[in-house]
C-alpha cells in the first residue's frame, strides 16, 4: 500500500440520490421540484426543491406548504417498513461502472464510495507530457479549495483552476499538487461515464486522504467536484465547524466542542497530542491531532458489499410499542425482512452472518435509552431469531419502545457450506399484518463504526455504512465437520431432545435413532417445537428429583459439547471469537458452537421458567392455578406458537 502521505483519494457521492432514482424511473418528473419521503418524512430533496427552500427531515406536508408545486414520492413500503432495495440496486450500478476502472473501491453508503486512485494517477501522469492548458480545459466542473471562492460564477471558478494548475505545473510546482490535477481529470471522466451509463449526476472530492476527500466533496454540489490541496487546508480549517469533519459529527465531535471549547477545526491546533490523548484515549487523541493538521492514515479498504444487514423501525412516542402482541408483530416482521435479505446475500455473496445484533430504544424520563445485545447466529431461521430477539426486548416492555433493530453481521465465507441456508431456512413465512402507521425517524443503533457516527442517520446507513471487505486474504473457509454423536452425548440413551434440535441435520438424523419416544422426535419439526417445549416443561418437573437429574445430565452434555467445540491450539488463522463466551473457536466448528449456546440458553430459559412456575404454583396446567390472562403476563414462549 502506498505511503499515506502519497495517496490520492476520491469520494464520489450521488446528488439527491433517491430523487434521481425516482426521476430516472418517472422521466415526467425531470426539472420539477421533488422530494422523496418515508412515512411522510422528507429523506431526499432535489436541487430544484432546495432552491425553493425545501429541506430534509421535515414532514411532506410542511414541504408542500413551502412549495405547493412540489412533487412528493414515497419510498415503497414493504411489511410496514420502507423498502430501499431499488435505491440500493441503483447504487450498485454506479459501483459497477467504477469497478471497470479502479480496483480499490470502498462502498461507504447507499450512494457514495471512496476510491484510491493513486496508481491510476501515476500511470496517467507519466503517459503523456501534459500541458497546463489541456488540463485546465478538461477540469471544467472542478473547483480548487483556496483558489475558487465558495459561491462564485463560472468565470471565477475557471480562473481559480487556471491559476492553480499553472502554479502546480511550473518549475517550482509541487508534485503532489500535479497528481491532484491529474486525479481531477480521472474523476471528471468517471463522473461523465456514470452519467452516460446510469443517468445519475454526482459530485466528488479529491485529496490525499479519506477525511479531506469527504470534506471536499460537500463543498460544491451538485454535479461538481472539488480538489483540496494541502495548501488549502489551513485556510479552510480556520472557519470549518468541527462537525463538518467525517467522524466528528457525533459524540466525539460534541465533546471536542463542549469540553475543549473548540468551535472550528483550527482551534484544535493548540492542543498537543499528549493533551488530546489524556483527554480522550490514545487512539482518539492522535486521530484528532492528525485530523486538525489534515492528516489521516485510514486506507481505502476494498469492500463492495455491506458489513452488516439489518432491518430497523422507529416509532414516535405516540406510536411506541407498549404491549407484547405489538412487539411480537414487529419483531416477526423485522426478522422476516432480515432473514430474507440474509438469504439473498448468502446466494449472491457466498457468505453467512455469524453474529446477530438486537438493538432497541426505550423511552424513559424524557430520554431514549439504547440497548444492544450481540449473540452468535447459527442460522437464518426467522422463528429462532424472532424468539431470541423477542425474549431480549420483551424484558423492557414496561417502558415504551421507540426503536427496534435486528441485524446480522460478522460475515464468514460459506462457499462450501451449501446446507447452511437450506437447513436453517424457515418453510413458512409469518403473516404480514403490521399496520403502516409508524414514523421512521432516524434510529441508528449505537455502533462503534465511525462512519455511522459521522453520518448519524437512518435506516439505510444502518446497513450500508460499513461494508464487508472483499479482501480475499481475510476470507475464512467454513467446512462443516462430521461430528460424532457420541462426542456430544456420551450416554446415547439419555439424549436431550432440546439439544438435539439444535444440531446439524446429519446428527439430528442419527440422534433420532437413539431417541426412544416417537413423540420426542416431533420436537425437531419447527411446527411442533413450541408444543413440545411446553410438554417437556409440563412433564419434567413432576418429580423434583427427575427434573434435577435431567438438568444435570443436560449440563453434562453441554459441557461435553463445549469441550468438543473449543479448540486448544493457539493457531488463530482459522478461528473466530465467539461473542457469547469470548473463546476462540475453530471456524469450521463455529456453527456447532453457536448451537451449543443456543441450546444452553434455551435450556436455561426453560429451567428458569419451570422453577419460577413451580415456586409460584402457576405451572400445573391440568388442575392447578389458571395462568392469569393479563396480556403483559403472557409467557414469552407462548408468543412463538405458529397459530398465534
Ligand atoms: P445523502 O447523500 O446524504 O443525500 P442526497 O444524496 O439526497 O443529497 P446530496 O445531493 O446532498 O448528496 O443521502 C443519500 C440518500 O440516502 C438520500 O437521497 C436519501 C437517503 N437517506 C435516508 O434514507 N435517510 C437519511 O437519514 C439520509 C440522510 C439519507
Ligand atoms: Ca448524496
Ligand atoms: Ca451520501
Amino acid at each position: 500500500m502506498v505511503d499515506s502521505e502519497e495517496r490520492i483519494i476520491a469520494l464520489i457521492d450521488m446528488d439527491c440520490f433517491f430523487c434521481q432514482v425516482e426521476t430516472r424511473e418517472h422521466p415526467e418528473l425531470k426539472a420539477k421540484p421533488l422530494v422523496v419521503t418515508q412515512f411522510n418524512l422528507v429523506l431526499a430533496v432535489n436541487y430544484e426543491a432546495k432552491a425553493l427552500g425545501v429541506t430534509r427531515f421535515i414532514s411532506g406536508n410542511k414541504a408542500k406548504e413551502k412549495c405547493p408545486e412540489l412533487e412528493v414520492i414515497s419510498v415503497p413500503i414493504l411489511r410496514g417498513k420502507g423498502d430501499v432495495s431499488k435505491y440500493r440496486a441503483a447504487g450498485q450500478e454506479v459501483i459497477e461502472v467504477l469497478r471497470h476502472h479502479c480496483s480499490i473501491i470502498e462502498r461507504a453508503s447507499v450512494d457514495e464510495a471512496y476510491l484510491d486512485i493513486t496508481s491510476l494517477v501515476e500511470e496517467k501522469i507519466d503517459s503523456v507530457a501534459w500541458s497546463s492548458k489541456e488540463i485546465i480545459s478538461k477540469l471544467n466542473h472542478t473547483f480548487v479549495v483556496g483558489y475558487s471562492a465558495d459561491d462564485n460564477d463560472e468565470e471565477t471558478r475557471n480562473n481559480g483552476v487556471d491559476r492553480w494548475v499553472r502554479e502546480s505545473f511550473d518549475d517550482l510546482g509541487d508534485v503532489q499538487a500535479r497528481k491532484l490535477a491529474i486525479a481531477g481529470l480521472i474523476v471528471e471522466q468517471f463522473r461523465a461515464e456514470i452519467y452516460e451509463k446510469c443517468k445519475f449526476r454526482c459530485s466528488a472530492g479529491i485529496s490525499y486522504n479519506k477525511v479531506l476527500a469527504k470534506l471536499a466533496c460537500g463543498l460544491h454540489k451538485p454535479n461538481k467536484q472539488t480538489i483540496l490541496p494541502a495548501t488549502g487546508v489551513p485556510d479552510l480549517f480556520s472557519s470549518l465547524p468541527i462537525n463538518r469533519i467525517r467522524s466528528l459529527g457525533g459524540k466525539i465531535g460534541k465533546e471536542v466542542v463542549e469540553s475543549l471549547g473548540c468551535n472550528v477545526m483550527a482551534d484544535l491546533l493548540k492542543f498537543s497530542q499528549q493533551d488530546l490523548q489524556k483527554h480522550f484515549d490514545e487512539k482518539t487523541g492522535s486521530k484528532l491531532y492528525n485530523i486538525a493538521r489534515g492528516i489521516d492514515h485510514e486506507q481505502v479498504t476494498p469492500r463492495l458489499i455491506c458489513k452488516s444487514i439489518g432491518a430497523s423501525k422507529n416509532f414516535s412516542i405516540k406510536q411506541a410499542i407498549t404491549d407484547l402482541d405489538t412487539l411480537k408483530q414487529w419483531v416477526d416482521s423485522l426478522t422476516d425482512d432480515v432473514c430474507g435479505r440474509l438469504e439473498q446475500d448468502y446466494e449472491e455473496n457466498h457468505r453467512r452472518a455469524s453474529n446477530l445484533t438486537i438493538s432497541y430504544q426505550c423511552h424513559q424520563a424524557g430520554k431514549n435509552i439504547s440497548q444492544s445485545r450481540t449473540l452468535p447466529l447459527a442460522g437464518y431461521n426467522p422463528e429462532r431469531i424472532a424468539s431470541q430477539a423477542f425474549s431480549i426486548i420483551s424484558k423492557s416492555i414496561d417502558k415504551p419502545i421507540v426503536a427496534l433493530s435486528i441485524a446480522g453481521g460478522k460475515f464468514i465465507d460459506a462457499q462450501n457450506d451449501g446446507s447452511f441456508v437450506n437447513y436453517f431456512k424457515t418453510v413458512q413465512k409469518r403473516s404480514e399484518k403490521i399496520s403502516n402507521s409508524g414514523t421512521d425517524e432516524n434510529f441508528c443503533p449505537d455502533s462503534p463504526s465511525e462512519d455511522r457516527e459521522l453520518e448519524g442517520i437512518g435506516n439505510i446507513y444502518f446497513e450500508e455504512n460499513d461494508c464487508e471487505k472483499t479482501d480475499d486474504s481475510k476470507v475464512l473457509i467454513n467446512n462443516r465437520v462430521n461430528v460424532k454423536l457420541r462426542e456430544i452425548f456420551p450416554d446415547l440413551d439419555n439424549i436431550d431432545p432440546v439439544v438435539v434440535e439444535l444440531l446439524p441435520p446429519e446428527l439430528q438424523e442419527e440422534a433420532r435413532v437413539h431417541l426412544n419416544f416417537r413423540s420426542k422426535l416431533s420436537i425437531m419439526s419447527p411446527e411442533n417445537k413450541i408444543k413440545n417445549e411446553e410438554k417437556s416443561k409440563a412433564v419434567k418437573p413432576k418429580s423434583s428429583k427427575s427434573s434435577s437429574s435431567s438438568s444435570s445430565k443436560c449440563e453434562k452434555n453441554q459441557s461435553n459439547i463445549k469441550k468438543f467445540f473449543v479448540k486448544n491450539s493457539s493457531d488463530s488463522s482459522s478461528m473466530i471469537r465467539c461473542c457469547e463466551c469470548n473463546q476462540m473457536i475453530l471456524n469450521e466448528k463455529y456453527l456447532e458452537h453457536c448451537d451449543y449456546h443456543v441450546a444452553h440458553n434455551l435450556q436455561k430459559d426453560i429451567n428458569q421458567s419451570l422453577s419460577s412456575e413451580v415456586s409460584s404454583g402457576k405451572r400445573n396446567r391440568d388442575g392447578g392455578n389458571t395462568p392469569k390472562t393479563n396480556k403483559k403476563k403472557k409467557s414469552i414462549e407462548s408468543y412463538f406458537s405458529r397459530d398465534k
